[in-house]
């Protein structure tokens, strides 16, 4: 037992020295890691101009194991464009050690048409969620800084989205979506 134990710490100090983020190392599950694979990937391509709006196959924000999950139903707002007064759906925000992973999940929307959503830092009743929610607040109005999803209804209006980010979102106060061509035709928005 206890030569095991020792290889076992050993195995860890290695895996950890190696890794610079705990939850991709080889000691974590097979599902945590296929929920970081895209997020390291997408990392990498917004150094090179490409930004994190989201991965509809990511693990959903409701199935992290051990998240701070809230959740709430969306409730349209007045500024929503024509066409829309159907919007319905709900949104989930984990937080957990290896960041925030936002998920939401629309129906009502207009078919074909392109939306994106965001953290916002005041709640619905306040400004319609005011502005964006930003980790740095002095940073750029862009992920990684802030938390977007950008997802395109399909032929039934149903929307899906789930966007990560490695950073624990622990002031967003809503999510906000807007149709993606005209962002200030706030559509519907969900507390946190
Ligand atoms: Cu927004």
């Amino acid at each position: 037992m206890k030569h095991n134990s020792g290889v076992h710490w050993l195995f860890r100090g290695l895996a950890l020295a190696s890794c610079p983020v705990l939850a991709a190392c080889g000691t974590t599950p097979d599902h945590s890691a296929q929920h970081h694979a895209p997020a390291a990937a997408e990392q990498a391509n917004s150094d090179a101009g490409q930004m994190n709006m989201g991965d509809p196959s990511a693990t959903p924000a409701d199935k992290i194991p051990g998240a701070h999950l809230r959740t709430n139903q969306f409730n349209l707002l007045r500024t929503r464009p024509p066409g829309t007064d159907n919007a319905a759906g709900s949104a989930w925000l984990a937080t957990h050690p290896s960041g925030t992973t936002v998920t939401l999940q629309m129906t009502g929307l207009q078919p074909g048409e392109n939306y994106i959503a965001h953290l916002h830092a005041k709640p619905c009743a306040e400004d319609n969620g005011g502005g964006h929610f930003k980790f740095d607040p002095a940073g750029p109005a862009t992920p990684p800084n802030e938390v977007h999803l950008a997802f395109t209804a399909d032929q039934t209006g149903n929307g899906f989205m789930t966007a990560n980010n490695d950073r624990q979102a622990d002031g967003a106060e809503s999510v906000v979506v807007h149709p993606a061509v005209l962002t200030d035709n706030r559509v519907a928005c969900a507390d946190f």
